[in-house]
């Protein structure tokens, strides 16, 4: 029996650079990653991903356009993680180190995918020409993709 567990994940882009956060602890630890994490009671998904942001970063954002969805499941585990993907252009303050997070400016043509999770490289592209996107991914463990699908989509 599944469940399902909703998450947030926000990527702060300008032009010619994406803010990524090393992931100090908790879940992905040691990847660079967007910032997110998971709903609280009573919260919208995308209160809950501005929350995050400023929580993870230190940036106030007060627009953000929905972008993705992802579902991720690993094997040998019932829950699956029910990924909303948020794209930000604009913010205000400066990026700050959190407990959870290391923020980063990377210029986009040295994102460190080999760093990431698996599936980035692969919907990244999407996410920076504001293409709007639906995926599946199966992981075995967290570095190995056994399985998935990702497809532009008109609308989320
Ligand atoms: P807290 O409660 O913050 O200590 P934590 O274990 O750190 O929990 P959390 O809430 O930060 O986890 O959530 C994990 C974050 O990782 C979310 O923003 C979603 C994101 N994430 C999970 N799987 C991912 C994947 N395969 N690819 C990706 N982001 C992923 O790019
Ligand atoms: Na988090
Ligand atoms: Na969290």
């Amino acid at each position: 029996m599944f469940t399902t567990k909703l998450l947030t994940l926000a990527l702060v882009v300008q032009p010619g650079r994406v803010l990524l956060g090393m992931k100090k602890r908790g879940f992905g630890a040691g990847k660079w990653n967007g910032f997110g994490g998971k709903l609280q009671r009573g919260e919208t998904i995308e209160q809950a991903a501005k929350r995050e942001l400023l929580e993870e970063s230190g940036l106030v954002v007060d627009s953000m356009e929905k972008l993705g969805n992802i579902k991720f499941e690993f094997v040998g585990e019932t829950e699956i993680l029910d990924v909303h993907i948020f794209r930000v252009d604009s913010f205000e303050g400066q990026p700050t180190e959190s407990d959870e997070m290391r923020p980063q400016w990377f210029d986009l043509d040295k994102i460190p995918f080999g760093q990431m999770w698996a599936d980035d490289i692969l919907w990244f592209p999407m996410m920076l020409q504001r293409k709007k996107f639906l995926g599946y991914f199966k992981f075995q463990g967290h570095d190995l993709i056994v399985e998935h699908k990702l497809e532009e989509v008109k609308e989320l």
